[in-house]
């Protein structure tokens, strides 16, 4: 009987002491979850993306995976459709500098793609402007980043050919190439690889190519290499440049291009796009 009195008033202690000052108390849930809240939009804003800027893996499981996956869903748009609204809203019509600056801020600061980068983009424009080419192919547009880099530094009458087998991807990098301004150089295929450089000389009157970007499915670069050779759309001088053939890597191509007799190759060392994880170009002169 003692005890259940003594239990009963420690009860009612608690309850006014609650209820003596519930201000305290939503104030201390307030003050719980917005720090919650900062520590998360820390962790997702500064601390992973700094902590995977130095591992490929992953940075593929944060920037392609989860973060991807995230804004997908929250957003009910896709990554290229987020890139696109960038360039409408951050670059000028008709200058294709300015699309290629906003969509490097994009990617930079918001979110993660995989163009080809500002940093290897460099060294695609200086390899572009040394070849001066006439005829170019390019392999997987993406959101059309690298073709508007390219595209920009051609000569006049040039033309760029870029093949795009995902039809999302070719209507953004359609929409990205005319707000650069680009469009009269450039001639976007849709269609997959192996099915449209057979057909090259008699649908689109081509010869040789100049140069060949490589940027589409890794294990596709060593197949579709051979099948323009067979082909014959490579001449004595025309230039193989291959994206990631560190990061993610395309081992039996460098194998190939390093090893024939047929080629002369060399590394360009850079970083895989807006990261620090090396990644390089690899420029191959075919040599016939
Ligand atoms: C495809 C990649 C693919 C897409 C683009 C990079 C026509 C990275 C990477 C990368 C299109 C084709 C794909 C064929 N179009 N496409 C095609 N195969 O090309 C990944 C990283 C970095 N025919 O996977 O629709 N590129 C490109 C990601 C590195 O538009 O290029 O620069 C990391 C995450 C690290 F953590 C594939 C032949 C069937
Ligand atoms: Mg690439």
């Amino acid at each position: 009987m003692q005890k259940s009195l003594q239990q009963t008033a420690r009860g009612g202690e608690k309850r006014t002491g609650s209820g003596a000052c519930p201000h305290m108390m939503w104030l201390t849930l307030l003050y719980g979850c917005t720090g919650g809240a900062a520590l998360l939009y820390a962790l997702y804003r500064w601390v992973i993306p700094a902590a995977v800027q130095y591992h490929g893996g992953l940075a593929l499981i944060w920037h392609d995976v989860i973060v991807e996956r995230m804004l997908d869903t929250l957003t009910q748009s896709t990554r290229p459709q987020r890139l696109l609204g960038a360039v409408q809203k951050n670059a000028t019509r008709g200058d294709p500098c300015s699309v290629v600056k906003a969509i490097d801020h994009f990617c930079r600061h918001k979110e993660w793609a995989m163009n080809v980068g500002d940093e290897k983009g460099c060294i695609l424009d200086s390899v572009v402007s040394e070849i001066n080419p006439a005829t170019v192919l390019e392999l997987g547009t993406y959101c059309g980043y690298s073709t508007v880099r390219i595209a920009s530094r051609l000569p006049p009458h040039a033309k760029l050919i870029t093949l795009e087998f995902n039809p999302d991807f070719a209507v953004i990098a359609r929409q990205v190439i005319a707000w650069a301004g680009v469009e009269e150089k450039v001639q976007l295929v849709e269609g997959a690889s192996g099915d449209w450089i057979p057909k090259m000389k008699e649908q689109f009157g081509i010869k040789t190519f100049d140069l060949v970007f490589l940027d589409h499915w890794k294990d596709r670069y060593l197949p579709d290499t051979k099948l323009m050779e067979e082909c014959g759309l490579l001449r004595k001088g025309s230039v193989l440049l291959a994206d990631n053939v560190i990061c993610p890597g395309t081992p039996e191509y460098l194998e190939y291009v390093r090893n024939s007799p047929r080629y002369e190759s060399r590394y360009f060392k850079s970083h895989l796009e807006y990261t620090k994880v090396e990644d390089g170009l690899e420029k191959s002169v075919f040599l016939g």
